[in-house]
């Protein structure tokens, strides 16, 4: 998600009785619930114009969820809450966040608190993934990788760059590799996304046999809003990039001025970088 101030849109108490719970009467009988949503999105262009069509109607997001709530029976809260946000994020493309109340007041729990609550923030965030192939039919497992990313509940792919047949980098007794880059929306997770990816590396019939050996698919993640993850599993920034050239030049395609978040460089400048000296 990117930094800047977003509007914000509030729906406060929206009440609505449903059979969320985890004891069988809760789901027979069912319960007041209360929800509270903030809407982030842009509203200039709505404020500008005075035009509905510009921004989200508040209506019809109550609307959607008193149906959802009625219309679905959680145990938890929090699963209501989870299931919720995901369903409105993509129901209202224009959000860019949302953070998302559920209240309890009749809590069963013989004990006299006022209410419990579960609130949650969820949004979109920008990715880069590097997609790769040396092996097999190369052009057609690209191209079915990108629409798998594409299919991917919670992905939408914005840009391709284009593909472009690049010499084995690292191990270079291998065949010359199709490289491309791809900007994604995602709202999941950057460990969830990665798992994601790998699924689809695997249903292209990827081996890992070698490391930096040769693969049917391969897909990286460069790059994931501007954050810094140091995880055993995942490393982003990718920690190779700013050397790779199959890397940078997809990239600086579509997102020259992107920064990398630790070497404070832009794309464009890491690409320069290599290009000298490679000459
Ligand atoms: N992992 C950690 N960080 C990331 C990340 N940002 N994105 C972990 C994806 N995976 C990440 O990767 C090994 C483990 O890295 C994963 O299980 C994940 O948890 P892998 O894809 O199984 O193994 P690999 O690809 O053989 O190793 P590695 O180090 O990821 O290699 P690269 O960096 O993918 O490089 N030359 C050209 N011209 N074009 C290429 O595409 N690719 C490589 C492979 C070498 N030379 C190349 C190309
Ligand atoms: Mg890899």
């Amino acid at each position: 998600m990117d930094d800047r101030g977003w509007d914000k849109i509030q729906i406060k108490n929206l009440e609505v009785f449903a059979r969320h719970g985890v004891l069988p009467e809760e789901n027979r009988l069912g319960q007041k619930f209360q929800v509270n949503a903030t809407l982030y999105l842009s509203t200039r262009e709505a404020g500008l114009k005075d035009d509905l069509k510009k921004t989200i109607h508040y209506g019809e997001v109550s609307r959607f969820i008193t149906n959802y709530m009625t219309g679905h029976t959680f145990r938890l809260i929090e699963a209501a809450a989870e299931q919720m946000a995901r369903a409105i994020l993509l129901e209202f493309p224009a959000m860019e966040k949302i953070r998302l109340e559920i209240v309890k007041p009749w809590a069963p729990i013989a004990l006299p608190l006022e209410a419990v609550s579960v609130e949650i923030e969820r949004g979109w965030h920008r990715a880069y993934v590097a997609i790769g192939s040396n092996l097999g039919e190369r052009q057609q497992l690209i191209e079915q990788g990108i629409e798998a990313l594409k299919r991917l509940e919670g992905c939408r792919v914005e840009s391709v760059s284009q593909i472009i047949a690049t010499e084995p980098y690292g191990v270079t007794d291998q065949p010359d590799f199709l490289n491309g880059m791809i900007a994604l929306r995602t709202f999941l997770p950057p460990l969830e996304l990665l798992d994601s990816l790998q699924e689809i590396e695997q249903a292209a019939g990827r081996q890992r046999l070698v490391r930096w050996g040769p693969r049917t698919l391969d897909l990286d993640l460069i790059f994931y809003d501007h954050a810094v993850i140091d995880m055993e599993q995942l490393q982003v920034p990718h920690p190779d990039m700013q050397n790779r050239e199959f890397v940078l030049k997809p990239l600086a395609e579509l997102a020259p001025y992107y920064r990398h978040p630790i070497l404070q460089k832009t794309v464009k400048e890491m690409l320069d970088a290599i290009s000298t000296k490679c000459r």
